[in-house]
């Protein structure tokens, strides 16, 4: 069996969370703010992956209307025990919820809130007999605020009652690393007989590092490993930067592997992750009962991919994300048969629950095409990474108009445009060099087709719409927006290839 490819997930899905099911593998990410949240997908080698559900699909399993950016839906991990799936994530500003199905493809249950559970990044283990232990973050979000020099209570652990939802006792603080900054994304293994704590520490960004130590039982004592940090990027040139956040799982071959997120890095001093942060994996040896993981390599770009979505089906397509909504709350493929129709509701890119069906950007280089009707209204296509970082070209009211918006910088280009009808575009291309040095990690153009001429309204450096930048726990995402009205959208076509490394 050949190793999983990288990435794994492309696109942002971080925090991954893999548990094997006899044959079968079923991995978890984080979401935050989009819906439907918290995405499931299924492998039976580990190397392809598919898409079979979400935990959160209907209304009232998460709360998450006014979430701030990156908040929502952070770090779940998803276990199987007693014939059931758990998955217990933290919702910031709702909570520690425990989920559980029959069918990791759903329908998931709705969540219990974990009372007295205050931190971040729980994870689910049970001892031979069958006593559950809760272990997590202890980093004090529970008033969904985030902000710099927030208490953390170290690595915490409570037994609980999954069924019940409760918690049996009060936390005890556990070993917290080497003494990184943020210690987190706690896993715990039971392996050969003995006790494994696995946690990311240093921060999500560039000083990302999986850490693990071993006890005789759940609650410890844990020793440190002395090869710690197992797993990281920092201070290295390597493609994939961020690496941490890991989860491990043992292949039916025997071979272990490590999934954990990282960061595709572009530009001269590999600043910036148009994508965020992404699924990876690396196989993991074990050497005197410790982990050795194998660097996190990035595999030569798969080939270009394509698809065209003609809303054929009459619901709306699996693409469709929802910002802190459902986008079938204003959107639907019924009311014009082959079409996909958008209402306005007043909101516009620059609101926390804009009228937008989005998806996640996955590769490096893409286009996105959509022909657009815009006789009932004002609408087209959109690229974002959050309320106050995006672009977008819409047609309507006699014109056609770009604009991007990075705060408070605004740029808006307009030309008149008679025809209720056009064909936009939003695409990303090499970025553009400034005295013989490339300049960010693309460059996005946005305009639309004159019959088959692309016509540029707008360009900019794609730094601007980058996880860094953004100081955001996602990547980019595109998508459908309507501004005014109601728009129609006969079809989209999305075109995507990474760029090759030299
Ligand atoms: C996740 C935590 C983290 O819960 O970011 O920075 C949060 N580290 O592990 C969201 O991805």
């Amino acid at each position: 069996m050949t190793d999983p490819r990288n990435p794994v997930l492309a696109g942002f899905h971080p925090d991954p969370s893999v548990v094997r099911v006899g044959e079968a593998y079923y991995l978890a990410t984080s979401s935050f703010e989009y819906l439907p949240g918290i995405p499931i997908h299924r492998s039976t080698d580990l190397r392809t992956w598919e898409l079979i559900g979400h935990v959160a699909t209907r209304p009232g399993q998460l709360d998450l209307a006014d979430v701030w950016t990156g908040a929502g839906a952070w770090a779940p991990t998803l276990r199987h025990h007693d014939g059931r799936f758990w998955l217990v994530i933290t919702v910031v500003g709702q909570g520690c919820l425990l989920f559980s199905a029959t069918d990791a493809a759903g329908p998931w249950s709705d969540p219990v809130v974990l009372a007295g559970v205050e931190g971040i990044d729980p994870d689910l283990a049970w001892d031979e007999d069958g006593t559950c232990y809760l272990t997590y973050s202890g980093l004090m979000v529970a008033g969904g605020e985030f902000e710099h020099g927030m208490q953390h209570l170290g690595i915490q652990q409570v037994r609980i009652d999954p069924v019940a939802g409760v918690a049996l006792e009060e936390p005890r603080s556990l070993w917290s690393g080497t003494g990184g900054m943020f210690p987190e994304a706690p896993h715990l293994y039971r392996i050969d007989g003995r006790w494994y704590l696995m946690l990311a520490e240093g921060g999500t960004e560039r000083g990302h590092a999986i850490t693990i130590a071993r006890g005789p039982g759940p609650m410890g004592p844990f020793e440190g490993c002395p090869q710690n940090p197992v797993l990281t990027a920092r201070g290295t040139d390597r493609p994939v930067q961020n690496t941490g956040h890991g989860d491990l799982v043992q292949r039916v071959d025997g071979r272990w592997f490590v999934f954990c997120l990282g960061v595709r890095t572009r530009s001269m001093t590999r600043a910036f992750s148009p994508m965020g942060r992404e699924t990876f994996a690396s196989p993991v040896t074990w050497v005197d009962g410790w982990p050795v993981m194998a660097p996190v390599r990035l595999d030569a770009p798969a080939p270009a991919e394509s698809w065209h979505e003609d809303f054929a089906d009459g619901e709306l397509p699996s693409w469709a994300l929802g910002i802190r909504r459902f986008a079938g709350e204003y959107a639907n493929c019924t009311e014009r048969p082959g079409w996909l129709v958008v209402a306005a509701d007043g909101s516009s890119m620059a609101d926390l629950r804009p009228t937008c069906v989005a998806a996640r950007q996955r590769h490096e280089r893409m286009r996105v095409t959509a022909l657009v009707d815009a006789s009932q209204g004002v609408g087209g296509l959109v690229l974002r990474i959050d309320e106050a970082q995006w672009t977008q070209v819409v047609v309507g009211q006699g014109s056609i108009r770009a604009r991007v918006q990075l705060h408070q910088v605004v740029q808006e280009v307009s030309v008149p445009w008679p025809s209720d009808e056009a064909t936009l575009c939003i695409r990303t291309d090499d970025p553009y060099t400034e005295g013989g040095r490339p300049a960010g990690p693309d460059t996005i153009i946005v305009g639309y087709l004159d019959g088959d001429t692309e016509v540029p309204l707008l360009s900019f450096d794609g730094r601007y719409l980058s996880s860094e930048v953004g100081e955001s726990f996602v990547g980019r995402a595109f998508g459908v927006v309507a501004t005014a009205g109601r728009v129609a959208v006969d079809w989209l076509h999305y075109d995507g290839v990474d760029a090759p490394r030299t």
